[in-house]
Formats: C-alpha cells, structure tokens, sequence
C-alpha cells in the first residue's frame, strides 16, 4: 500500500485555548505547533492564522510570517494554508493566502450549517471562483467535503473544466451540520471519488482516531490537529499536535503502513518535486 500522508490542522479558526491551553495564536506558537506535528511524522501542516489574542484572520502579510517560521523549522514541509478561513469571511479575504504561492490549498466544496445560526458559505459561483484562482497561480486544491453532496459538486465542476485531476479530497467527518463518522458514511464518502484520486480523512471529536483508523486501512491518508480535535483520549487533553500526530504514527505502524515523507507526499499528490 501507498505510504501514508499525515496532514496536522494545528490551528483552525474556531478552537481556542480554553477549549486546550496548547492551541496556538502566535507566530511563535505556530510555528512550535508545526514543528512538533512534522517532527512526529506530518508531511502537511493545514493552516489557519490568527492574531495575537486569537482572533482568526486571512491576512496575507499574517500567512507569510507563519509560513516563514514554519519553514525556518520544518524547511521541507508541505504548507497547504486554509481558504475556509472563519465562519462570515468575504471570498476576498479567504484567498489571501494563495497569492503566496504555497503548493496546495483548501477548497472547500459546498455551504453547511455550522451549529447554531452559523452557516459556513460556499455558494457554487464562489467554489467555481476558487478553483480558477488556484488554477491560475499553479496551487493544488483539497477538495474539503462535508457532505456526499460536495463530492458530486466537485466531479461536476470537474466535468466542466473547473477543477483539475488528479483530484485529492479531504473527507470531513463529524462536523455539526455535514456527514457522521461512522463506517458507513466513510465508505459511502470513499466509493463516490473516482480510482485516480486520492484522499485524506479527518474526523472531528470523537470521531478523530477512529476515521484515522479508516483511512489508515482503506489506503487513504489521514488529518488530525487541534483545529479537528484536542483530546488525546477521552477526557485527556493533548499536549500538542505533535502528540495527535504521534498516535496516528503508532496506529500506522500496528497496521503495517509506513508513513511518507514531505517528498514522497508531493510524489503520492502530484506536487512538483
Ligand atoms: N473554519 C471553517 C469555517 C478550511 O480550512 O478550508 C472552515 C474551515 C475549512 O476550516
Ligand atoms: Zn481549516
């Protein structure tokens, strides 16, 4: 089997450090948070940035600051900064940080409710506007999918010429609002890609270890991160990404699938190496 990716969301938009006093806000902390998810075995930091007090922004000056720090210590990872950024941001102040030339991206694939009177947007004129800024600065999509829904979305935006292949998905899982992470659902999710894409899984909560488990045994490659989860297990709360990270290592290794590099994570996506 492929050797597997291991994608660390080591901030998010929406955790804070009262849900883990770890989560991180600075540049500082951003940058620790990277460092400790790669050194455990992440080939992908998925990230958001927030200033000082927390607050989540897209800013494009914010990104190139973290993403330098990022890289003065983990020089070869794969950054693939967030266009979802927070819940009522403007499809302008999402794409910032793709005019930073990173290698990938997240695309996020149709509109949910996101608990309570939240609604996470994501009508199809600003997918299609997504994608073809990304084609046009050369950025690889991850395509986010919430719901079997957002699949069909992105084949047919494929179809029409929009969103190139290979296509590589990011099944979220558990989010209030998309689809549950139960076995069903992460088949239904995996026998809807077609053959040559590939995929990642993230499952949020509870549902973290075991979607992991899922795709660690069905050939696809797996997210955690503070952003998805902050327990370490039940009721005990992480010490850092890097400790997330680890977890998916030692399940990985139980099951007999080696985990990738940066570069052989840019050969398994098609990235240019
Ligand atoms: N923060 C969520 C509203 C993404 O990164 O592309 C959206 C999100 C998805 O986190
Ligand atoms: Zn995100």
């Amino acid at each position: 089997m492929e050797k597997l990716i291991i994608t660390a969301a080591i901030c998010g938009a929406e955790v804070t450090k009262e849900h883990n006093p770890n989560v991180p806000y600075t540049i500082e902390e951003i940058a620790r948070e990277a460092y400790a998810a790669y050194n455990a075995g992440a080939s992908i930091i998925h990230l958001h940035v927030r200033y000082d007090d927390g607050t989540p922004t897209q800013n494009k000056e914010r990104f190139r600051e973290a993403i330098e720090a990022i890289k003065t210590k983990c020089p070869d990872v794969i950054i693939q900064p967030s266009t979802g950024g927070a819940v009522g941001m403007t499809s302008g102040e999402r794409l910032q940080p793709i005019y930073l030339n990173p290698e990938m991206a997240s695309l996020d694939c149709g509109t949910l409710n996101f608990g309570g009177d939240e609604i996470f947007v994501n009508t199809e004129n600003m997918i299609i506007e997504f994608a073809l800024k990304m084609n046009e600065v050369g950025v690889k999509p991850e395509l986010e999918v919430f719901d079997k829904g957002m699949i069909d979305t992105a084949l047919r935006l494929h179809k029409k010429g929009y969103i190139k292949t290979p296509m590589h998905f990011n099944f979220v899982m558990g989010v209030t609002g998309g689809i549950s992470g139960e076995i069903r659902d992460f088949l239904f999710l995996k026998e809807s890609i077609p053959e040559d894409s590939t995929f990642t899984a993230t499952g949020i909560g509870r549902y973290e270890f075991s979607v992991a488990t899922m795709a660690i045994l069905a050939g696809g490659h797996v997210r955690v991160g503070f952003e998805d989860n902050v327990y370490i297990s039940k009721g005990v709360l992480a010490r850092s990404n890097g400790e997330l990270v680890e977890k998916v290592v030692r399940i990985a290794r139980e099951l007999g699938r080696e985990v990738a590099t940066p570069q052989e994570a840019r050969k398994i996506l098609g990235l240019e190496v």
